[in-house]
């Protein structure tokens, strides 16, 4: 298994469109598994392999608090949405140290497949439905930042290139000590 680097925002990569996944094989299977072990690592209840540059339909999620319930969705597709809305604080592993309230249906059903390639239907809510919504857009090459306003957006971006800046500097300086 191997931790896998997470694609920080605005990085241009994390608007690539996810390509449907065709062959279940053993490389998929790996990749699940080294998605599944960063997701636990970073922490985070979620993980969309466009996040690590893989641009395939590939979901992981664990909103179990035992985080022994590790959930898999190849090839998802919401075929069900509630009429009822719900606004969640949402975070990103994309995006370290921004969280931000979103709107989106309380519930919605799936379809997707597992690492086999069998088809499965799963209702899901609370959690499970804010983070698939969430994951399902990262294949489409949506953040959750973009249903914000264009100042709010502008205003996160400042913050997470300053955060980029200040972590080089003091990477930078940790290497002058240690040499
Ligand atoms: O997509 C991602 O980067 C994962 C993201 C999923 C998510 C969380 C909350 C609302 C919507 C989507 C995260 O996991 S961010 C980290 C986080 O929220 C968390 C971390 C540890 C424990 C519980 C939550
Ligand atoms: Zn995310």
């Amino acid at each position: 298994m191997a931790l896998l680097p997470i694609l920080k925002y605005p990085d241009e990569r994390l608007n690539k469109v996810a390509e449907p996944v065709t062959v279940f094989d053993g490389d998929l299977k790996q990749l699940a598994a080294d998605m599944a072990e960063t997701m636990y690592e970073a922490p985070g209840v979620g993980l969309a392999a466009t996040q690590v540059n893989k641009h395939i339909q590939l979901i992981v999620i664990d909103v179990s608090e035992t985080k022994d319930q590790l959930q898999v969705f190849v090839n998802p597709k919401v075929t069900e949405v509630s009429d009822e809305i719900k606004c969640w604080e949402e975070g990103c592993l994309s995006l370290p140290g921004i969280y931000e309230k979103v709107k989106r249906p309380a519930a919605v059903t799936v379809v997707a497949q597992d690492l086999d390639g069998n088809t499965f239907e799963t209702k899901c809510d609370e959690l499970l439905a804010v983070c698939i919504q969430h994951e399902m857009d990262h294949l489409k090459g949506k953040v959750f930042v973009d249903y914000l306003s264009h100042l709010k957006k502008s205003r996160i971006t400042h913050k997470l290139q300053k955060q980029k800046l200040e972590e080089a500097k003091k990477a930078k300086e940790e290497a002058a000590k240690a040499s």
